[in-house]
């Protein structure tokens, strides 16, 4: 269920294999080949697509990122987590990685996929004969029996409201906070991610191309980006993303603007009978450290591999730990991104004691090594190998 990601990651894990397969999505190919999102990835996440054989067009393509630069106090403050690390993030827009995922699931590796189904519905996850229906583009109820039915379809998907309410707990955490999510056709204004931390509200920047950027600019959760004409975004960017020697951002004309609200949930245990959620499906975590899409590779790994495992030979350990193996990377990215959340949005909570506190948290990250090193290894992502 759901062609992002996550659910073309398993598909593909699961045609290498041989297993039969089909993937269900709403949208059409041509809109998931284009949705903008994400862009950040882990390096340990194109590994594990590179092991798989994903990653070809990537390696090629992606940028190499290793550095960041907070802006605070008017001052810039270059953090070079490669060098404390050894190691560093890639940059590859989410589209392109989608349409190279559906491209070998679909045309390399033979897999079925149905674009633009409607009603889905999921029924007997408790059985070992699942089915799923759904109404089909010509408009025909379609029945698909199977094996195991891998709910991938994100945060608005219908697979996570099909577990029982007593079967599973939603944790949940609302930050009352809202990011103006901005693409412009503009280059990128600086050679790495920025963050501004000001006491108007947080910005940021971050590359997608040579040609587009990505910014976004803290607002009141639920703003409506009417409230925003480019003249205002501009002029708020400049301002809270001006530092001492460094050249004015490169403006251009603004392609996406919409709010997002920044809030997480989390789906304890991921799995219910023969539904395994994975993805946004089973976990959200708000823009903000960038860590979405990396945690729906870590599961997608896990679930393929799992189900390979368990279809070609019996072997049912993978599966038997695949919630907890997939959680103990989520809960440690959901505490990374409330910390990380304390700091960008500090400066503007309006509170001077909160403002004073995650300055001082942050100054210590460039004061401190060990502090250093201990924010350069949860920016980076834990590799599962190490
Ligand atoms: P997706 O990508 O949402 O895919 C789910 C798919 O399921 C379809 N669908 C259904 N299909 C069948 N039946 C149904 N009933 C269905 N209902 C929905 C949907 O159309 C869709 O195609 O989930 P997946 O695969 O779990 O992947 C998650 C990531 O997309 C997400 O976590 C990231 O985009 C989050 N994110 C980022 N993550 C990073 O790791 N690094 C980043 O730099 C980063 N930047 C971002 C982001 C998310 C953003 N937004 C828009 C919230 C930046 C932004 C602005």
């Amino acid at each position: 269920m759901g062609a992002g990601p996550a659910g073309l990651t398993v598909g593909c894990i699961l045609r290498a294999a041989g297993i039969d397969c089909l993937v269900l999505e709403t949208e059409s190919r041509e809109f998931i080949e284009q949705r903008p999102r994400a862009g950040v990835i882990e390096e340990w996440a194109v590994r594990g697509l590179e092991q798989r054989g994903l990653a070809r067009n990537l390696l090629e393509r992606a940028q190499r990122h290793t550095q960041c630069e907070f802006r605070f106090g008017g001052q810039r403050h270059r953090f070079s987590y490669t060098e404390l690390t050894g190691h560093h993030h890639y940059v590859y827009p989410q589209p392109l990685l989608v349409t190279d995922l559906v491209r070998e699931y679909a045309d390399v590796r033979g897999g079925e996929i149905h674009f633009g189904v409607r009603d889905v519905e999921l029924h007997d996850l408790d059985t070992d004969r699942p089915v799923v229906s759904y109404t089909d583009e010509t408009g025909q109820r379609q029945l698909v029996h199977g094996d195991f039915v891998a709910g991938c379809d994100g945060a608005r998907g219908v697979s996570r409201a099909a577990i029982p309410a007593e079967r599973a707990r939603t944790a949940r955490h609302d930050y009352g906070i809202g990011w103006l999510a901005l693409l412009a056709e503009a280059p990128p204004s600086s050679d790495c991610v920025l963050f501004g931390v000001h006491p108007r509200g947080f910005a940021g920047h971050m590359a997608r191309s040579p040609e587009v950027t990505r910014y976004y600019l803290e607002c009141p959760p639920g703003d409506d980006p009417a409230n925003w004409p480019d003249d205002r975004v501009w002029s708020e960017l400049q301002h809270r993303l001006a530092a001492t020697g460094a050249p004015p951002l490169t403006e251009g004309r603004l392609i996406e603007k919409r709010v997002l609200d920044m809030h997480n949930y989390v789906v304890e245990p991921m799995v219910f009978g023969r539904l395994y959620l994975a993805g946004d499906a089973a976990h959200l975590t708000a823009p903000i450290a960038a860590k979405g899409m990396n945690l729906a590779l870590h599961d997608a790994f896990l679930l393929g591999d799992a189900l390979v495992a368990y279809l070609a030979t019996g072997e049912s350990a993978g599966l038997g730990d695949y919630s907890e193996a997939c959680l103990g990377r989520v809960w440690e990215y959901q505490e990374f991104s409330r910390w990380l959340s304390e700091v960008y949005h500090g400066a503007s909570s309006g509170d001077p004691y909160l403002a004073g506190t995650t300055l001082a948290r942050l100054r210590r990250v460039f004061q401190s090594p060990s502090a250093g090193l201990a924010f350069a290894e949860s920016y980076l992502g834990k590799d599962p190998a190490g």
